[in-house]
C-alpha cells in the first residue's frame, strides 16, 4: 500500500486573483437618445447612409453594414442608375435634379463596385462590412 502521498493541493488549484473585472460584459452603449420623432416625412433619415450623385460621379466609396438601407440622391439633371457590376446586387434608377431612390446592400459583406448603365464611366464602389 502507499502511504499517504500528499496531495495536498487537490481541488483549490486557483491562484487568487478572483477580484478581477469579469470578461463578457463588453457592453457598448451607442444609443445616445436617438430621438423618435414622429416627424417621419419621409425625408432622408439623418445619418442613413446615402449616395450622392453630382457631376456625373459618385463621390467616395460608400461603407454601410449589411443589408442597410442606402439612399441615392442625384443632383444632376440627368438621370442616373446605381447598378451593382456583378451578381445584381443592387439596380436602382434615380431620376435627375434632386431625385432620391433607396435600395437595401448586400446582406454579404465585400466590395461592391457599380456603375450607371446610362453613363458607363461613372463607376464606384459600395463595401459591406
Ligand atoms: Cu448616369
Amino acid at each position: 500500500m502507499e502511504d499517504g502521498h500528499s496531495e495536498s493541493d487537490s481541488g483549490q488549484g486557483h491562484s487568487a486573483a478572483d477580484g478581477g473585472a469579469p470578461f463578457g460584459r463588453l457592453r457598448h452603449r451607442k444609443s445616445r437618445g436617438v430621438p423618435r420623432a414622429g416627424t417621419s416625412t419621409g425625408a432622408v433619415t439623418p445619418g442613413a447612409p446615402t449616395i450622392t450623385i453630382k457631376d456625373f460621379g459618385y463621390g467616395a466609396p460608400l461603407t454601410v453594414a449589411p443589408g442597410a438601407v442606402v439612399t441615392v440622391t442625384n443632383m444632376d439633371s440627368a438621370g442616373h442608375t446605381v447598378t451593382a457590376e456583378q451578381g445584381q446586387a443592387f439596380d436602382v434608377d434615380v431620376r435627375g435634379s434632386g431625385g432620391t431612390a433607396t435600395f437595401t446592400a448586400p446582406s454579404a459583406p465585400g466590395s461592391y463596385p457599380y456603375f450607371c448603365t446610362y453613363h458607363p464611366n461613372m463607376r464606384g464602389t459600395l463595401i459591406v462590412k
